[in-house]
């Protein structure tokens, strides 16, 4: 295997955790990293605001970052209690420069690596197209992986003007996976990228489809039921699959979404429930994140709501 080479340093470690760049030396219960580009398509600019986000979310995790012998009444504990020992940053996956086959390898190789040592990982993106190759990534758990999908959008399409990797697409990359055993959707709503040909290949697959209205009506216990038990979960957060009212700094805002107070309990009885290999946060958008830093400091506090809930149910298990 060929050496792999430091990330770029972060502005500011998640949550003052310690920073670590060197791939060789991540030994850690749980790594977070950023991701900041995916395959771009011709009509977007490169990079796009999303970029920014893996940074804008660190910074914002300082508003809940002092003291870690606090209590967090998200979680009902202090969090020095809820945190795993080793917590790693691990810093951003910087653009190198020749082209988006190099650098979506480099994320694979990296996240294969993290995810061989057992480490839960946790993703900062950038677009929804980060999440390809972390799926990429997924067979070096050597398990199957159930994929839990909360966005406003569907995210199925085979290719966008010939663009396969980008951020219309990570679900449909998901159901080619063999080792992905299955999906659930929540959040859809509004219009986006999916045509009739999409939803039809995403039920035609077997995905589950709750669209926000569903989860509105039906509530969490409809959600929980589809996932199966004692599988590997692995989530993927589109920012716009919350409401606009509480994460309003995405591109694709559509009004009915989903609440923090519906998405963080869901997280975290699915990360007591489950094993929770990993999650992403992805198309947070800084530029228009004007209210007071809400959308990262919402995106930052339910990566914390994911650890803390995996690491207090699972810790004597483990
Ligand atoms: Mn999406």
């Amino acid at each position: 295997m060929t050496t792999l080479l430091p990330t770029a340093m972060p502005v500011r470690p998640f949550l003052d955790w310690p920073v670590v760049t060197d791939p060789a030396q991540w030994q850690a219960d749980v790594a977070l990293i950023g991701i900041q580009h995916s395959e771009p398509y011709a009509h977007d600019p490169f990079p796009n605001d999303q970029a920014q986000a893996p940074d804008a979310i660190r910074l914002a995790s300082t508003q809940f970052s002092d003291g870690r012998d606090h209590w967090d009444f998200d979680i009902g504990a202090e969090l020095d209690s809820v945190l795993p020992p080793r917590c790693l940053d691990c810093g951003n996956v910087a653009w190198t420069g020749d082209s988006y086959d190099h650098y979506s390898a480099s994320v694979t190789a990296r996240l294969r690596h993290l995810w061989r040592r057992g480490t839960q990982l946790f993703v900062l993106g950038g677009d929804h197209g980060v999440t390809i190759p972390v799926l990429d990534a997924m067979d070096a758990l050597g398990e199957p992986v159930f994929v839990v999908h909360i966005d406003a959008h569907l995210d199925w399409r085979e290719d966008v003007r010939g663009v396969r990797r980008g951020y219309s697409s990570p679900l449909r990359w998901a159901s080619t996976k063999p080792y992905v055993s299955g999906m659930t959707q929540i959040g859809l709503r509004a219009t986006g990228s999916a045509r009739r040909a999409e939803v039809e290949a995403a039920l035609a697959y077997g995905s589950h489809l709750f669209t926000a209205h569903d989860f509105h009506r039906l509530g969490s216990e409809a959600v929980l039921a589809t996932l199966p038990a004692g599988a590997n979960v692995y989530i993927t957060i589109d920012a716009d699959g919350l409401d606009p009212t509480e994460m309003p700094g995405v591109m694709g805002p559509a009004p009915g979404g989903l609440y923090f107070r519906q998405v963080a309990p869901l997280v975290r009885r699915i990360a007591s429930t489950h094993r929770l290999v990993g999650m992403d946060i992805v198309e947070v958008a800084p530029r228009y994140d004007f209210a007071n830093r809400i959308t990262c400091i919402t995106a930052g506090r339910l990566l914390l709501n994911a650890i803390g809930a995996s690491w207090r149910a699972h810790r004597q298990a483990d």
